[in-house]
């Protein structure tokens, strides 16, 4: 399998590459103290089947309906979400006003699926008390070719001004595999100490924006010592992660195009970080 990141190879070798642990036998009601130490210890909990796929699938169909013709491959519906080759010209910058991704965010389809009580009662059982949905709910889409994805990171550099339990949750709208595009997470990255991961910030692609680690993931692996864990993500299936944990996507280079949301949960009586507090737009500077 040939996999790379922002257009950098990484080799999939066991050195560089391990499996997400699945944590799905745990949800409630079997034991929701393992579940919630689960999450301590690993960064991380990946739950398979968590949401009802179908439902998951409607939505992807609902965003790529959105689209002006020529995004889609001839003969091929708005859920199979494939990438015909050719962005349809016109169209705004991704996740801007006018775009679909920004127009998506804030529809009544999209707000229904992330009320779905079974991420807030997930979310509320994580944080040990009631959970309040941060308004800024984000889209990313991707497809073949532009050798664009999430370069090495960390959530909390993002939202530092607010309180810092917050829980993550990464929903695949559609199949998500490796070479689809998939979130992969550094092994026990979140107990390193930041300053231990500092020095990549050096080698980014993107030196003027501090708060992102690094866009090489072989490197990033190698200099701090740990693998990549990854998954083949299905529609439905879930991840939950701290701020902490150190977290990239893989390119996107499938036909099927990557989509997924991800959105954020603090305590209902915590402080969030303000620039939380409205909707996503892929110019916000957040
Ligand atoms: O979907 C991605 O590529 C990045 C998502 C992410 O970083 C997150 O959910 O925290």
């Amino acid at each position: 399998m040939n996999l790379s990141s922002n257009g950098v190879p990484i080799p999939c070798t066991p050195e560089l590459f391990g499996p997400l642990r699945p944590s799905a036998d745990l949800l409630p009601p079997r034991d929701p103290a393992a579940l919630r130490a689960r999450l301590h210890a690993d960064g991380y909990l990946y739950l398979p089947g968590l949401l009802d796929r179908s439902a998951v699938l409607r939505l992807r169909g609902r965003y790529f309906s959105l689209f002006p013709p020529g995004l889609l491959a001839a003969g091929t519906t708005p859920e199979d979400g494939i990438f015909s080759g050719r962005v349809p010209d016109g169209l705004p910058e991704y996740g801007v006003a006018g775009h679909p991704a920004h127009t998506f965010v804030r529809s009544a389809a999209f707000d229904r699926f992330v009320s779905d009580p079974a991420l807030a009662s997930l979310a509320a059982l994580l944080l040990g008390a009631e959970a309040r949905m941060l308004p800024r709910r984000i889209l990313r889409h991707f497809h073949r070719g532009a050798h664009r994805a999430s370069r090495a990171h960390v959530d909390f550099d993002y939202m530092d001004r607010g309180s810092p339990a917050v829980v993550t949750l990464w929903i695949p709208v559609g199949d998500c595999p490796p070479r689809t595009g998939a979130l992969v997470y550094l092994e026990g990255s979140h107990r390193l100490p930041p300053e231990e991961y500092a020095p990549l910030r050096d080698i980014t692609d993107r030196p003027a924006d501090r708060r992102q680690i690094c866009h090489d993931l072989e490197l990033t692996a190698r200099t701090l010592g740990r693998r990549w864990l990854w998954a083949d993500f299905a529609a439905g299936d879930v991840m939950v992660h701290v701020p902490r944990v150190i977290h990239a996507s893989l390119d996107t280079t499938t036909d099927a195009m990557r989509l997924s949301a991800d959105v954020r949960f603090v305590r209902a009586a915590d402080t969030p970080d303000p620039r939380w507090l409205t909707p996503w737009s892929a110019d916000d500077g957040a």
